[in-house]
């Protein structure tokens, strides 16, 4: 009888949800029918076998696939059609059909597939080069990372020796995560991987950690990905024996070529080179008195011969260089024209630093005769880290919207788009189960850039959770309200940069440390006095609004077209000054922290709703995210309006709920935590 008992038991546990630690991602196929998946190559690639593999192992329906390679346009390209004999997928190329197989399995889990029809879908990238930039240290930390320590583990990785021969890996975990790793971004589009950090130290580019780089590039490369290196100018006397790094110096200029033909012995298909250069302490051309121009050329002149290439970044500034806004622009935009062909200038979406909201930076537009690149932080290092919810395609999506209000300039050669990675060796890799909808958003938007955030999110819930229109609904809705949500309460109307130093995770519009830059002070940035708020950056200001083009600059000029959104990031308002609902600024300012803290409350009702849908693991560690960040949004409510209205003096609107907080207890707060780290939720006030 006991043994019936649990036997029901057993059963009736089968029928709930099962445990789910978010290791799979949104690859959580069922298991298929065995389909018959056959090609027109006598001798399959290793990317074409991982395609075949993938549709026969996980194809529910039981026709045929065709995999049909050498026909089509373009390298990535495929079509798709329903033929009389099955399913046909065509393309130029296998990394074409892996895609191609990859998108039949997402239709196959999100109910799309029943529009493929006898018309056929045909799909091509909208970047060639979608690249993941993994800001990982050699010692396993992780810049602006929140899931844990770094993926590569360089030092279990045993390094290639020699060219074509395959290693053993000692650790097979290891080698399975990478691998897990590599398929994941090719279910996505991403085709290229920077695998450390851009504050990059000399010794990655030591002949060790070069073997090991060939070691991880062999398990990518049938995943159709190429793998980049970021470098430290400085590696000739670095890692070198020579005493100076000038990019003009003869021997330098032999040392480069010789580390790079020693890579590409290794790594025949490497991708090239990722340089921050002359940027907060980093080493650069201008050390020596060159330049930009000079130290990029010289580096895409090493890599030219094997077709690698080089991603300069723009992200410069310095303390005495006037509005950080500017700088890029006034540093970069004489040399336009100047660099070679395979150098792409790496620019970050925003001006600033990949705050909550920025315009567009207007390098983009400067730059007409350089290729240039967008960066996009898929790390939450300035939106709540791996705890709070702040879902990014919306942002990305305002930015591919900023780019096409303008003509946008003359690119030519390849399209390239970065994300900074938001990955770790966290066993769910993003630690916040609902931040691996930005990983996946990143991919899907690098691909194809007319996706919207809807179709993004709806697309990622159906395969990571369930195809539940009782979770779908509710939690595509709370992913795209997220990112405006954080903006509220956080940094609203064109606020930007009022976190606390350091670790930019709570509010700290205060925050002063003696002998700091004031570049890096939230007073630089919000300029809070009697009279307002706002960085005035018209013509009368910085003149920041003169580096756009028209019609952006005379919309950013005038105070009364500036969109509301950022006002004060181009504007120095009075508090008094009237918006478009007929309030005040001051009182449109509380009402935007109010909106914003109201709103995470929100979400945690609405995931506490969806509780019956999911597994018990992912719902509990969501839910408690969910409520620190409400938690943190009344925080950063009070902190803000408390503060701000030292300066304004005018009483806090009675529709505002009543402060939580003092501000003096507020401004005691110092999060216990490394610059990297998330903080633990009872660190928080
Ligand atoms: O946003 C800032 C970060 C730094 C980062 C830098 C950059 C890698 O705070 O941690 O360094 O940007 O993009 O170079």
């Amino acid at each position: 009888m006991k043994k019936l008992f649990t036997i029901v038991l057993l059963c009736l546990s089968a029928l709930t949800v099962q445990a789910e630690d978010g290791h799979s991602l949104w690859l959580r196929y069922k298991g298929g029918n065995h389909a018959t998946v056959c090609t027109n190559q006598k001798k399959p690639s290793p990317t074409l076998v991982i395609a075949q593999k993938e549709l026969s192992k996980n194809w529910q329906g039981d026709e045929k696939i065709i995999l049909v390679q050498g026909e089509g346009n373009g390298k990535e390209s495929f079509t798709l059609q329903r033929t009389d004999e099955g399913i046909q997928a065509s393309s130029a190329t296998d990394k074409g059909l892996l895609y191609a197989a990859y998108t039949l399995l997402r239709m196959q889990e999100t109910g799309e597939i029943d529009q493929l029809t006898t018309t056929s879908i045909t799909e091509t990238p909208s970047n060639d080069i979608r690249i993941l930039n993994h800001w990982d240290n050699p010692n396993g930390t992780v810049e602006r990372g929140y899931a844990g320590s770094s993926l590569w583990k360089w030092d279990e990785i045993t390094p290639t020796l020699k060219a074509g021969k395959e290693v053993k890996w000692k650790n097979a975990e290891l080698k399975q995560r990478i691998t897990d790793y590599a398929r994941a971004n090719a279910s996505i589009g991403i085709n290229a991987t920077v695998l450390n950090n851009v504050n990059a130290k000399p010794l990655m580019l030591s002949s060790d950690m070069i073997g090991k780089t060939a070691s991880i590039a062999d398990i990518l490369r049938p995943y159709g990905i190429k793998v980049y290196l970021a470098v430290n100018f400085g590696s000739p006397h670095g890692i070198g024996d020579l005493d100076t790094a000038d990019p003009l110096n003869p021997e330098v200029v032999k040392w480069w070529q010789k580390k790079v033909a020693e890579i590409y012995t290794l790594i025949p298909d490497f991708g090239g080179f990722l340089v921050k250069a002359n940027s907060e302490g980093e080493p650069g051309p201008m050390d020596y008195n060159r330049t930009h121009v000079d130290g990029a050329n010289m580096l895409a002149d090493a890599l030219h011969p094997h077709g690698g290439i080089v991603m300069w970044r723009s992200f410069v500034y310095a303390s005495d260089g006037g509005d950080r806004a500017n700088q890029a622009y006034t540093e970069f935009k004489r040399f336009d024209g100047q660099f070679r062909n395979n150098v792409i200038i790496q620019i970050k979406n925003g001006p600033i630093d990949f705050q909550p909201r920025e315009p567009i930076s207007p390098l983009f537009f400067g730059l007409e005769k350089t290729r240039t690149m967008p960066e996009f932080q898929i790390t939450q290092e300035y939106t709540g880290h791996s705890i709070h919810t702040c879902f990014l395609a919306p942002m990305w999506k305002e930015f591919f919207g900023f780019q096409s209000m303008c003509s946008t300039p003359k690119a030519y050669g390849q399209k390239l788009l970065a994300g900074v990675a938001n990955i770790g060796d966290d066993i769910n890799w993003c630690g916040n189960d609902l931040a691996q909808a930005n990983w996946y958003a990143f991919g899907r938007l690098a691909w194809n850039e007319e996706l919207s955030s809807e179709q993004i999110a709806r697309e990622f819930l159906a395969q990571t959770f369930t195809n539940d229109p009782k979770f779908v609904e509710p939690i595509t809705e709370l992913l795209l309200h997220s990112r405006e949500t954080v903006v509220s309460y956080m940094m609203p109307l064109g606020l930007h940069h009022i976190f606390a130093g350091g670790h930019h995770y709570g509010p700290e519009p205060w925050c002063a440390p003696k002998g700091w830059r004031e570049d890096w002070l939230p007073r630089y940035y919000h300029r809070a006095d009697n009279e307002g708020i706002g960085f005035d950056r018209t013509h009368n200001g910085s003149k920041n609004t003169e580096q756009y083009p028209e019609p952006l600059r005379s919309l950013y000029d005038n105070i009364n077209t500036c969109p509301e959104n950022l006002l004060l990031w181009f504007h120095h308002a009075s508090w008094n000054h009237l918006m478009s609902n007929g309030l005040t600024l001051w009182h449109n300012l509380c009402g935007k922290y109010e909106e914003g803290a109201q709103q995470a409350e929100k979400f945690v009702e609405v995931w506490k709703q969806v509780k019956p849908y999911i597994d018990s693991e992912r719902y509990e560690s969501m839910l408690w995210r969910l409520q620190r960040q409400a938690r943190d949004a009344w925080w950063w409510h009070d902190a803000c309006i408390l503060y701000f209205q030292q300066f304004s003096q005018l009483p806090i609107p009675s529709c505002i709920t009543p402060m939580q907080f003092k501000l003096d207890d507020l401004m005691k707060v110092k999060l216990p935590i490394d610059n990297y780290r998330a903080p633990k939720p009872d660190m928080l006030p």
